[in-house]
């Protein structure tokens, strides 16, 4: 087996600065955390991070400038919104290409996470002429009943390392222009993309004539996290990523009566049905679960196959894995790029000797691929065949590690698919339109997304996005998401000139 060939660190770092300059933002140089690229394992630069002062600064200054933004008209406030996406489309290649550098996306997916950015500031920007209340039939005469939704006040955002920017742009563009003012915690795993997007964010508010205080970014670990989650004055706190992360910050915004929005892990899972495409559902899979290097809340990790394909499946996803080219994300025939960290290399490693101590048989990848840098995280993708109540499978593992199970009957595999305690993206392959629609039904998968016929990652802007039980139970982006961002209030109206009590009560 070849040594896998890594790029040198000093190269990234020159490459990482010259994306910062291009896009104008500059690097606050310090050691107190470090910014580094998954691609060779190294510190590009040492960074300046924000204490406890700043971040109660920044709580302030959002608070202030809400304000005053909050009673500037929606539309004007979309105005800063699609000057950020023109600004984005602009430096698109730089975005991209810092988000490789990193975090470790390969190319095509760093431009795709990019692309996500540019597709929610323009929802965004629509929504921004669209924050419409209802009139509701009042039951006294002459009176009129109207709901309408106020901005809510600062929004603290807490973001991951998968989905850097993207994310980050779900919450920030709708909150902008649903009159809320945003601090934002990224990662602390991708803070020079963090540095990149409210750099162009501090532009566009610049040259839309909005002000500068709509948004924060902070640097740090987690007490800057929990500073910021503890602030009565942030008003929702919308966090990303694990489980015991978002049942800390849910807990601690609920003891202040806070509002949060949680999008934590998943343990998603894709039904091949005995009419199942297969030609259809093995690309599908394959990106699902290997894409990201499984490193997406949405990849696949589970395939719960009918008993009577899963000897024909088998033998052509695992030929599939094989061949899957993983090595440095730049290089364009990579498809899987790096692992964040060693950390989930291991968490990968011990998921497998577990399995495999608990009877199931790991059938291909897995293995850590050598490279030239001693630091990278750089696995073969696995797929282990595993009995479909062994408990290793309730568990989610950030790596790409796919989990085979197989089942007898429709009713079986929505019981495999509901029996974890994560429920965020579940898809089905089949051609049976009846099993489909039971699949999509109440008594289907009851996950906040479910697909057919695709995979169960790479969702699109425009619809709800989010899951149920450990997931966290929030939803993001499109549909009618933007309420979480606002304060709803009911108001009713006399115009009769009389006292009309409700409920026919008579208090006379
Ligand atoms: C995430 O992994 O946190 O649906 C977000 C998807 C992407 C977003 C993933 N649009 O896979």
């Amino acid at each position: 087996m070849t040594t896998l060939a890594l790029p040198a660190t000093e190269d990234l770092r020159a490459r990482a600065r010259a994306c910062l300059d291009r896009i104008g933002a500059t690097v606050p140089e310090g050691d107190d955390l470090y910014a580094r690229t998954p691609i060779t394992g190294e510190d590009l630069f040492g960074l300046k991070g924000s204490g406890t002062s700043e971040t109660e600064a920044a709580v302030a200054a959002a608070h202030e400038t809400f304000l005053a933004w909050r009673s500037t008209p929606a539309p004007r406030r979309g105005q800063v919104v699609r000057r950020f996406g023109e600004l984005v489309r602009e430096h698109h290649d730089d975005l991209a290409e810092l988000i490789t550098l990193e975090v470790g996306k390969i190319e095509a997916e760093a431009y795709g996470e990019v692309q996500e950015m540019i597709d929610i500031a323009d929802y965004a920007v629509g929504l921004s002429r669209q924050l419409y209340g209802r009139v509701i039939a009042s039951e006294r005469a002459e009176h009129r009943m109207v709901e309408s939704w106020h901005p809510l006040g600062v929004v603290g955002i807490i973001s991951a390392f998968n989905f850097p920017a993207a994310v980050w742009s779900w919450n920030t563009t709708v909150a902008l222009v649903c009159g809320d003012t945003v601090v934002w915690k990224p990662s602390e795993q991708a803070s020079l993309i963090a540095l990149a997007c409210d750099h162009l964010l501090a532009r566009a508010a610049e040259e839309s004539g909005a002000p500068a205080g709509i948004h924060h970014l902070l640097l740090g670990g987690r007490e800057t996290g929990e500073t910021l989650v503890d602030d009565p004055r942030v008003a929702l706190v919308s966090a990303t990523g694990s489980v015991p992360m978002g049942r800390a910050v849910g807990a601690r915004v609920a003891a202040r009566f806070g509002r949060s929005l949680l999008e934590l892990g998943g343990n998603n899972a894709a039904v091949i049905a005995p009419s199942a495409d297969l030609e259809l559902a093995l690309p599908a899979v394959l990106f699902a679960a290997a894409g990201t290097a499984g490193q997406r809340c949405t990849s696949l990790r589970r395939l719960i196959v009918h008993r009577d394909v899963v000897d024909v499946l088998l033998p052509r996803l695992t030929a599939a894995f094989e061949r899957l080219p993983v090595g440095d994300p730049f290089d364009k025939d990579t498809l899987v790029g790096p692992l964040i960290s060693r950390a989930p290399l291991e968490r990968m490693r011990e998921a497998i000797a577990r399995v495999t101590d608990d009877g199931g048989k790991l059938l291909v990848g897995g293995d850590r691929v050598e490279t030239t840098a001693g630091s990278a995280a750089y696995v073969r993708p696995a797929v282990v065949r595993i009995d479909a109540h062994s408990p290793v499978v309730r568990e989610e593992t950030f790596a790409p590690l796919l989990y085979v199970l197989t089942y007898d009957t429709l009713d079986e595999a929505i019981a495999l698919q509901n029996d974890v305690p994560q429920g965020l993206s579940a898809s089905i392959f089949t051609r049976d339109q009846q099993e489909a629609e039971i699949f999509l039904s109440a008594v289907g998968a009851d996950t906040g997304l479910v697909n057919v016929n695709l995979g169960t990652s790479g969702a699109e802007v425009g619809g709800a996005f989010g899951g149920e039980k450990e997931t966290g139970g929030g939803r993001a982006c499109g549909s009618d998401a933007w309420h979480a961002y606002m304060r709803r209030s009911t108001s009713v109206v006399n115009y009769s000139g009389e006292v009309a009590l409700a409920q026919n009560i008579s208090f006379s």
